[in-house]
């Protein structure tokens, strides 16, 4: 397939270089560190010098990636800044420097002529890369502390820029960013290719294939959200193609739920609030629960998209998390495309995509900055939705919610959703390989007929879901009813804890308790 120019212009960079700095946007996820280690790896296959830094720590549900090491988080870029005195109209005697409180004065002491400011140039000292490669950031602050102490490096070397956000702002020298891309990884298939096919050989190996099939399956929820075009369909069967491990991602992403992450959840659903009238759900997680469940920020990822699979009725789903001292960050989603979360993220100059946004508040007031937020996000709902303003809300909470039997205990939620990404994958996965290399209207037609399959799926999905609530009291202390029931062949579920005795089972399941 032809090369768009500017995906030519970035190949053509590439090959060019000698040694390329990569960076992930922070907080880093499948997508970014995915994109920002299929790079270093075919780089290195090329025979160039690669370096990935990153600002924040990776998550450890992705420490599985290949070469997950080699993220480093500082860079030994030179920061030298130097002072260039041209000397065409003044012969130099003697430079000497001295210290003046927080001031250094060079003095320069000409043997003759005159020397005067126009001769004084600045600039950096030399860099030990020449080129930067940014991906899956929509703005240089999603580099964080890496950008803002390195900023010279940006106006000295040539910025690549592949992103997918809706909000990206174009900062680099060559911008790739396609807002119906699924994933980061989807834009560099076809590059890391053109790479190989110049170099005449193989670059992208099982692992490169992997690294490349993480960003896909995790930006798209598993191929479930709105992001999945038949694109991210033909690209992930292409990548099987090339050897991706598709079941090691789905275990390590998927399928594996800690405890304190469970806590979290219980946390988390025990202070969910809806608001009827304006059709928001919003939770909150505080400084104290990450400390006393033991968990981190990072392992808030998942919770807001499984909060939005349990919020019929909502437009918009919202977690407000303390992030840091003084930092608070709100994720937002949306349940259908005409409500969108990057112009609700953009009110507190945020961003993101259409159905999955986010925005950082300088805080450290959870309680008032929460009040805020959803201040904001009801005066968005009202003009929507055509309420008057100043229409007070009308909110349920978790036990009256739980009463309606609308949100799942969590446990129940995590072992259905394991049968259901288990299912979506293996099954239809394997059907989509024979899509790669098909005509567009054939990569349409199959990718309408994958479609009803996963409607089906999660149709199944839906109706499996019991009324397995066993209380949200139950939820937020009781650690041992968060282990995820074991499934085994044959529907038999067991080490089923004492106290999950009380709940509803599933037909046709047997089910095994603990002595
Ligand atoms: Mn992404």
């Amino acid at each position: 397939m032809a090369l768009t120019q500017i995906q030519a212009q970035i190949v053509q960079l590439l090959q060019k270089s000698e040694s390329v700095l990569i960076m992930p946007s922070a907080p880093p996820d499948g997508d970014s560190i995915g994109s920002a280690l299929a790079l270093f790896l075919v780089l290195k296959k090329m025979g160039k010098e690669a370096t990935v830094v990153c600002n924040e720590p990776v998550p450890e549900v992705l420490h599985f990636l290949p070469t997950i090491n080699v993220i480093g988080d500082n860079l030994s870029a030179s920061n030298d800044f130097v002072v260039t005195l041209d000397c065409n109209n003044a012969k130099i005697d003697t430079i000497k420097t001295n210290l003046e409180e927080n001031k250094v004065n060079i003095i320069i002491t000409p043997k003759s002529g005159v020397l005067s400011e126009n001769e004084v140039s600045f600039h950096y000292g030399p860099s030990k890369y020449d080129l930067i490669v940014v991906v899956d950031a929509g703005d240089l602050s999603q580099l964080g502390k890496l950008y803002e102490d390195n900023a010279g490096l940006f106006s000295q070397l040539p910025v690549i820029n592949i992103d997918h956000h809706v909000s990206n702002n174009h900062f680099g020298k060559i911008n790739l960013i396609d807002i119906m891309a699924s994933s980061t990884t989807e834009l560099l298939v076809p590059i890391l290719e053109e790479l190989s096919h110049q170099a005449d050989k193989e670059l992208i190996n099982e692992n490169v294939a992997t690294l490349l099939l993480a960003g896909i399956i995790t930006d798209t929820g598993s191929f479930q959200n709105a992001n999945t075009s038949p694109k991210a369909f033909a690209s992930a069967a292409h990548l099987l193609g090339y050897g991706a491990r598709q079941q090691e991602i789905i275990q390590h992403v998927y399928k594996t739920k800690n405890l304190t992450m469970l806590k979290l959840w219980g946390r988390v659903l025990s202070k969910i609030q809806y608001d009827k009238l304006y059709r928001i759900v919003w939770s909150t997680i505080s400084a104290n629960d990450f400390q006393e469940t033991n968990s981190t920020s990072e392992e808030t990822g998942d919770i807001i998209d499984e909060l939005m699979t349990n919020a019929p009725g909502a437009d918009v789903v919202l977690l407000i998390k303390e992030r840091s001292p003084g930092l608070v960050s709100c994720s937002v989603r949306t349940t259908k495309s005409s409500v969108d979360a990057n112009v609700i993220a953009e009110m507190f100059d945020g961003g993101g995509h259409v159905q999955a946004a986010g925005f950082k508040i300088q805080s450290d007031n959870l309680g008032e900055t929460e009040q805020n937020i959803m201040q904001k996000v009801r005066e968005y709902q009202s003009k929507r939705l055509k309420i008057d303003p100043g229409q007070n809300p009308e909110i349920l909470d978790a036990n009256e919610l739980q009463q309606l039997g609308v949100f799942k205990h969590p446990a129940w939620v995590n072992h259905v959703a394991k049968k259901s990404d288990e299912r979506l994958v293996e099954d239809v996965l394997p059907e989509i390989q024979k899509v790669t290399g098909g005509d567009e209207p054939s990569i349409q037609k199959e990718y309408h007929q994958l479609n009803d399959k996963i409607d089906l799926a999660q149709k199944n999905k839906k109706n499996k879901k019991k009324k397995l609530f066993a209380g949200l009291e139950q939820v937020a202390k009781k650690e041992e009813v968060f282990q995820t029931p074991k499934v085994v062949p044959e529907n038999i579920v067991e080490n089923i804890s004492k106290e999950q005795q009380e709940v509803d089972i599933e037909p046709g399941v047997t089910y095994k308790f603990e002595e």
